[in-house]
């Protein structure tokens, strides 16, 4: 039996639970998947059972239920301080705690116009003025975090809490077809070729088409 459990949504559409799913392997957490469809009334009903804020995804360890994805990277962060889920500098620390919580609260307008679609591509897909200024704070995140560390993840030679906190973002700009300078473009190469993405995007590529079509949030 595994040592955890992580309740997730879609794999395609869910990109808080894919932010949780990478945190939890990139601490080596020995885990199981718990996959729940939330527009099912059963589901929902569980769920609020399970988890006090009635969010995916959730981390149950050890009798310990942690729901939303920045209390349990802290929390995996406390478990597997070896994995190296927050850099090792204190002042690296508090960029990536910063900007982790900039992405967990904000860029409202491109999580509404660009929703994760991890099956989908719209090649020349027209970005709307507001999203733009989402994504061009983005790339400045993105920017300083690589020149700052010598890359290829934003806090240097290994993907650490920030990387899972972006990596939605980067499927993302792939599938709306969002052009990038050749630095964040490389950021995104290498985020998708970990083998964790590989593993989740063919399983998201595998899921039924059950919602045609996403205009929030997922
Ligand atoms: N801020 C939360 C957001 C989690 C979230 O919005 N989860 C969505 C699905 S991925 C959810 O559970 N929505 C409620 C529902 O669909 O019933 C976090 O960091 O985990």
């Amino acid at each position: 039996m595994a040592e955890a459990t992580l309740t997730i949504a879609s794999k395609n559409y869910g990109s808080w639970s894919l932010r949780g799913w990478l945190l939890c392997k990139l601490a080596g957490l020995d885990f199981e998947e718990e996959q729940s469809r939330s527009d099912d009334p059963s589901v929902r009903a569980e769920l609020l059972l399970l988890s006090p804020s009635f969010l995916v995804p959730r981390l149950t360890h050890a009798g310990i239920k942690v729901w939303d994805t920045l209390a349990i990277a802290e929390y995996l962060n406390e478990l597997k301080p070896e994995a190296g889920l927050m850099p090792a500098g204190r002042a690296d620390r508090a960029v990536c705690r910063a900007i982790s919580g900039e992405m967990h609260s904000g860029f409202s307008n491109l999580r509404s116009a660009l929703p994760m679609n991890i099956k989908a591509h719209y090649p020349g897909f027209k970005v709307w003025a507001g999203a733009r200024a989402d994504i061009d704070r983005i790339v400045t995140i993105w920017r300083d975090c690589l020149a700052g560390s010598g890359g290829p993840y934003l806090f240097g030679n290994r993907p650490c809490m920030a990387d899972a906190m972006f990596a939605p973002v980067v499927t993302r700009f792939l599938t709306y077809d969002v052009g990038l300078d050749p630095d964040c473009a490389a950021y995104c190469t290498g985020i998708m070729a970990m083998p964790a993405m590989q593993e989740w995007i063919a399983a998201a590529k595998a899921e039924p088409d059950e919602l045609e079509e996403l205009d929030v949030e997922f």
